[in-house]
């Protein structure tokens, strides 16, 4: 390791030694972002990366409920509030079993540059609990989500910090919590996105995320004069992120061969079609069953335990969660003809893995900004909320496509090396962080 970079770290560590996600998404920006401070020194002076290492601020907070059978329980909330120079606090709210403060200050911080990359004016921030909703009814999680928000809520605005979904958290999460804020604040304003189209939300938000990293691929392989049409493609997740990642894929003739949950992969290699992408909504959206009913629906394979990465395919879309493709994992997907990742998720590839992609060169897409188009269409909403006026599913789909594009640019603008090859990491780590950087200067020692 460069020992500048070994040595930031060690103050990293030293500050918060229990903390290893947070570590590892430090790690990978400062290996960026110290040799480019070392040639602009006045970030180095003003210790810009040292302050954008340490949250602005950090909520802790208890979160009691009472189940269906009149137990009270009590989950851990939490709200890291990362940075706002250049504009409110912006990022999603995780409802996992692993959720904690190390993992939401890796997210945070990641959000940061990811939205700094969207052109559009937004901070960065995370939260969330460790309360699981997997097995809780429908009331069980309208009470967790309105005991969260009776303490959220004030911490949180619609100038201030913008709350949006995120593992665990979908449309019937933020409808309970925005109902629960509007109750206390006695105000209808645009405090969360993700919000319903009957009551301030956005169309495409549910897509984009999914249909960004669809586009942000085909923006990779256009440089090498391809596209994703008659590819296979892997997949991983059935949420959100997953679904609609499938549902891009197939708009543009690919092949999407499996999806997973935490308990293991289906592998269909027909495709995953229309139709069968609408059962795989139903399954999880509305049934909430388990991935494995549906190769006993279209009698293929299912692969307890196991994730998706040995089987070939030219395209790769990892979209449940961090650290899901180790190193392993990485060398099978190159051997198997893989060209190009777009990471859906959150730091999918670990360290290792990331040191396969740029060792074959592949075109690999880092979720900051491969996944960005979900909260560039939440900055879209924001913006609708403040004009009251909502934009066509046409208007908000050409913006979000425009924006991964603009992507892709300052990618390839900071990232480009002298062979040609585009280090999408270096280009984002760098892109992102020059306009938080330029904002922190002007606004001095805060
Ligand atoms: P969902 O809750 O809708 O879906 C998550 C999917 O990933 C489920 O299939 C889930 O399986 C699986 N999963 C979650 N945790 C694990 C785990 N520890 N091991 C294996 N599988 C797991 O979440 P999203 O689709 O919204 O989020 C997926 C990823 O995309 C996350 O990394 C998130 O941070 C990222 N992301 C999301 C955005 C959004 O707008 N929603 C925006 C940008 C990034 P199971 O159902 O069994 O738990
Ligand atoms: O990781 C992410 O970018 C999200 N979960 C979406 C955040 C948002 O505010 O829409």
């Amino acid at each position: 390791m460069d020992p500048q970079v070994a040595q930031f770290m060690a103050l990293v560590k030293a500050k918060d030694p229990a903390e290893p996600e947070f570590h590892q998404a430090v790690q990978e920006v400062a290996e960026s972002i110290i040799p480019f401070i070392e040639e602009n020194p006045k970030y180095k002076h003003a210790k810009i990366l040292e302050r954008i290492a340490e949250p602005e601020r950090v909520l802790i907070f208890r979160v009691p409920w009472l189940d269906d059978v009149g137990e009270v329980q009590v989950n851990r909330g939490f709200r890291i509030e990362m940075n706002s120079a250049i504009g409110p606090y912006k990022g999603g709210l995780r409802f996992h079993p692993t959720v904690n403060l190390g993992i939401l200050k890796f997210l945070a911080f990641e959000q940061v540059f990811k939205n700094s990359l969207t052109t559009l004016p937004m901070g960065g921030g995370k939260g969330g609990s460790d309360f699981d909703p997997k097995g809780k009814s429908d009331n069980e999680v309208m009470r967790f989500c309105q005991s969260f928000m009776t303490e959220l809520c004030r911490h949180i605005g619609p100038n201030t910090d913008v709350p949006a979904g995120d593992i665990g958290v979908g449309g019937r999460e933020i409808g309970f919590l925005y109902g629960q804020y509007k109750r206390i604040r006695n105000e209808f304003a645009g405090v969360l996105t993700g919000k319903g189209i009957e009551w301030g939300g956005s169309l495409i938000r549910p897509e984009a995320t999914g249909y960004g990293a669809v586009y942000f691929a085909e923006e990779m392989l256009q440089t090498q004069g391809e596209s994703l049409k008659g590819k296979t493609c892997i997949v991983s997740g059935s949420g959100n992120v997953a679904q609609f990642t499938t549902e891009k894929i197939n708009q543009l003739g690919g092949r999407v061969v499996t999806i997973s949950d935490s308990t293991g992969f289906i592998h269909d290699p027909d495709g995953i079609n229309p139709e069968k992408l609408a059962y795989v909504m139903d399954l999880k959206n509305i049934r909430r069953g388990r991935i494995k009913e549906y190769a006993e629906k279209y009698g293929c394979q299912y692969h307890e335990g196991e994730r998706p990465w040995n089987i070939k395919g030219e395209a790769a879309f990892p979209s449940a969660t961090e650290n899901e493709i180790n190193e392993a994992d990485a060398v099978k997907l190159v051997g198997n003809g893989c060209k190009v990742i777009s990471e859906g998720a959150n730091m999918p590839s670990t360290p290792n893995a990331i040191g396969v992609y740029e060792k074959h060169k592949i075109l690999y897409g880092p979720g900051k900004a491969a996944n960005a188009g979900g909260v560039a269409v939440s900055g879209l909403e924001m913006t609708q909320n403040s004009m009251r006026l909502p934009w066509t599913r046409k208007e908000v789909d050409s913006r979000l496509q425009q924006i991964m594009k603009s992507i892709h640019e300052t990618c390839v603008k900071y990232g480009a090396e002298k062979d040609g090859f585009v280090n999408y990491v270096k280009g984002a780590n760098i892109g992102g962080f020059v306009k938080v950087a330029d904002a922190m200067l002007a606004q001095g020692i805060v």
